[in-house]
């Protein structure tokens, strides 16, 4: 950290600590010291939606031709990754030639407990709209194959085309979703990270014999770490694996009455599946292999999401927090994982219907102007935790980030001033609403001192460094 602007907002602080205490105000007053780039840039294609495989049956989802869901992806992110794969990936089949029944549902997804996903089929022609879909609104993707119940054959003949087809839009493939649950699901009560692994390259030696192209991610676990360590650790034997991914449900099962509003906007969650003192494994994982790590589905609460709290504003301002958490992180980029009316889509609908825009959609569109800026190491001092703050430098102007998930304001000195026309705020009516959500360009004053109001999230632009 630069020393002058750490003494500024120190004495800054100060001062306005004193003025409160003459007027007897006792609102306290965090502090931000700002300090040097930690790090390469957060990736262009950072920013991700993932969708069940299932969703494939039904060519005319993801097709250029879904305009309105062209508009809606690009308007997400200018590039983005789609990640294909979930419980369903499990049922699907791939075939050329496209079904004579027309598909068995117009949208589909998330996978629960309760969903029918039997006989799904992927054909040549989904494959081909996915590309046209994806040329369309410039994202790539991740595509998941059948580990759990598919034979190698069909996942040879399934990756070939898929390779072929998406060229240049394909990242790269997934064996299996979540092989951390197979356990006395698919497989035996035995089953652990070695079968797993052994599965997995059989898999992966029929697909690249055949398609030297390939290239993997993995393991794509739910929460079992070990898989993940035991992947790393075999990565120096597979060139081709070029990312390293797991998944993160902030609570659940939507059912457990532990999932609350409240409980999702802790500053952790007391349920989740990844916790911070987890994040060591990942760091090592990615040491181990030489690779970046993505969080390739999740979201708020796993069961398909939780009616009052997936799908309401304290959903945006738990995935603007997130994301920018994991931007700060270093990782390669995460999936929010829905599709179909689950609770905890960030778009919703069908073509038919209409699609929509779910308050989660804003909170993560908050967070993707930061992709291609470089986060700053900041702290911010004297805060609830539940108020997170980012500060990025931003094509050569820097940003600050400030997201509040209390119910009171939060006032905060800055080591520089902010710029008075170009403040971005993340509000709703409420931290239930779920209609009404938006993203608003605002003045404000030109300070060093800003306030942000109870549950919202707010960039600010800040004056360049002296
Ligand atoms: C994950 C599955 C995904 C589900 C999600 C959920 O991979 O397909 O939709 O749980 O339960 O484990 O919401």
């Amino acid at each position: 950290m630069n020393r002058r602007t750490f003494l500024g907002a120190f004495a800054a602080a100060a001062a306005l600590h004193s003025s409160r205490l003459m007027w007897g105000k006792s609102q306290a007053v965090a502090s931000l010291e700002i300090g040097d780039a930690a790090s390469n840039p957060v990736p262009a294609d950072f920013i991700g939606l993932s969708y069940e495989s299932a969703q494939l049956a039904n060519p005319g989802f993801f097709s250029p031709k879904n305009r309105q869901l062209v508009t809606i992806f690009r308007e997400l992110a200018p590039h983005g990754n789609l990640r294909l794969g979930g419980g369903s990936s499990e049922y699907t089949t791939y075939s050329d030639t496209a079904p004579t029944e027309p598909p068995p549902f117009e949208v589909f997804g998330p996978d629960t407990s309760k969903t029918v996903k039997h006989g799904t089929i992927t054909s040549r022609i989904a494959l081909r709209n996915l590309r046209g879909f994806l040329d369309a609104v410039d994202w790539n993707c991740i595509y998941g194959l059948n580990l759990g119940q598919g034979t190698i054959e069909n996942a040879v003949h399934e990756s070939a085309a898929a390779q072929q087809i998406l060229g240049p839009r394909l990242l790269a493939f997934q064996i299996g979703n979540e092989p951390d649950s197979f356990r006395n699901r698919y497989r035996a009560a035995s089953y652990g990270p070695e079968d797993y692994l052994a599965e997995w390259t059989r898999f992966h030696d029929a697909i690249a014999k055949t398609t030297p192209a390939a290239r993997f991610a993995g393991p794509d676990i739910s929460n079992k770490l070990s898989y993940l360590t035991a992947f790393a650790e075999q990565v120096h034997k597979f060139p081709d694996v070029v990312l390293l991914t797991s998944h993160y449900y902030a609570m659940g099962p939507s059912g457990n009455p532990q999932a609350t509003l409240e409980n999702l906007l802790s500053a952790e969650p007391k349920l989740t599946t990844l916790k911070s003192r987890d994040l060591p494994i990942l760091e090592r994982a990615q040491t181990i292999a030489h690779l970046t790590y993505r969080m390739s589905e999740g979201n708020s609460c796993w069961d398909g999401g939780k009616p009052g709290v997936s799908d309401t504003f304290a959903s945006a301002l738990w995935a603007a927090g997130y994301t920018l958490t994991c931007m700060e992180r270093g990782w390669a980029g995460v999936n929010f994982h829905g599709g179909g009316n689950g609770f905890y889509t960030p778009v919703a609908g069908s073509p038919s219907t209409g699609l929509v825009r779910r308050p989660e959609f804003f909170g993560i569109r908050f967070a993707q102007r930061f992709a291609g800026a470089k986060v700053l190491n900041s702290t911010l001092r004297g805060a609830d935790s539940r108020v997170q703050s980012f500060v990025f430098d931003h094509q050569g102007k820097r940003e600050l980030a400030l997201v509040n998930k209390t119910d009171e304001p939060i006032t905060c000195s800055l080591p520089e001033r902010v710029d008075a026309s170009a403040i971005v705020k993340l509000h709703a009516p409420a931290i239930d609403a779920k209609d009404d959500v938006a993203l608003s360009s605002i003045h404000g004053p030109s300070e060093n001192e800003i306030t942000i109001a109870a549950y919202t999230a707010t960039v600010y632009r800040l004056s360049s460094p002296k």
